[in-house]
């Protein structure tokens, strides 16, 4: 979503940098990310999602679809985190996160909307691979999701994550070979280089960034991608990583969820075993 001016006047009201963000949310890691490359000072307006907390009367009136990351900027509200980064990096230019070419400039913003679009898969897979440690949608949840969350692709994944203890085998088989797809086209892109784009980190890196840390967590067989494996390994050393994601994540809350992986793991029950993965 562009910039706007937000009708909650409270949001009108603020004065500088707000983020309501998720400590686990890949599209809240990737705000926190450029926000730590650029050191700037922001407020933090922390709500856990499995608790319920992105729905609360108070933050769907923020954001009616119930989604994080939402930030506000002396009374001007962005939603959605390609924009939110975007709009960083031409605020406050310094480092600066995008190449000086504009052929490069479009191949970053190719990363940054593939990746958009890869973020549903990530959505079907992290809750079905490692989020059910942690998320139970409780009948009160359900209601809400119904009756208030203006928000169908979400409402709709809620209505069927909840149904049962797993998601349909299609669905998954689905997402697996979705992400299988965009993790080949970024082993591609990044043959032979450093960074996605450009000679240095840019917001193409920093997009795709929470999503190959994700897919660690839930033991994606990262090395049939050795370039994206090199490049995360340098990814972990940045500020952007450091500060924008570890810092958050609670280790017990690692852990949990590690413990959860393997444990279904030892069950059978792994990612590896759905669609090209299997094969
Ligand atoms: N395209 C949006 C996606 C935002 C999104 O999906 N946010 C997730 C967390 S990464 C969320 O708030 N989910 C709420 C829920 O699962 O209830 C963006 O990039 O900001």
């Amino acid at each position: 979503m562009p910039i706007t001016e937000p009708e909650n006047p409270a949001l009108r009201e603020l004065s500088g940098m707000h983020l309501w963000h998720d400590d686990l949310s890949s599209c809240s890691q990737r705000v926190r990310a450029v926000l730590a490359e650029k050191s700037l000072d922001w407020e933090s307006h922390l709500l856990i999602i499995p608790k319920g907390e992105n729905l609360t009367p108070e933050f769907l009136a923020i954001n009616p679809k119930g989604l994080v990351p939402v930030f506000v900027h002396d009374g001007r509200l962005i939603t959605e985190s390609m924009d939110i980064i975007d709009y960083l990096d031409k605020s406050y230019p310094e480092p600066p996160m995008r190449p000086g070419g504009s052929e490069e400039v479009l191949q970053m913003k190719h990363w940054m909307e593939v990746t958009d679009k890869a973020q549903y898969d990530l959505k079907v897979l992290s809750h079905e691979f490692i989020f059910r440690a942690v998320r139970d949608i409780s009948a009160e949840q359900g209601e809400i999701f119904e009756n208030d969350v203006k928000n169908d692709v979400l409402v709709d994944f809620i209505r069927v994550y909840k149904q049962g203890d797993k998601l349909p085998e299609d669905m998954i088989t689905d997402s697996v070979n979705n992400t299988d797809r965009w993790f080949r086209e970024l082993d591609s892109a990044l043959a032979g280089r450093d960074w996605v784009v450009g000679e240095g980190m840019t917001l193409a890196d920093i997009a795709c960034m929470p999503n190959v840390h994700r897919y660690e967590l839930m033991d994606w067989p990262l090395n049939n991608y050795p370039n994206v494996v090199k490049w995360h390994n340098q990814i972990k050393s940045t500020k952007a990583y450091k500060t924008g994601i570890l810092e958050w994540e609670p280790p017990h809350v690692r852990e949990r969820l590690s413990s959860y992986v393997q444990n279904r793991s030892s069950e059978g029950y792994h990612v590896a075993r759905f669609g090209v993965l299997a094969a």
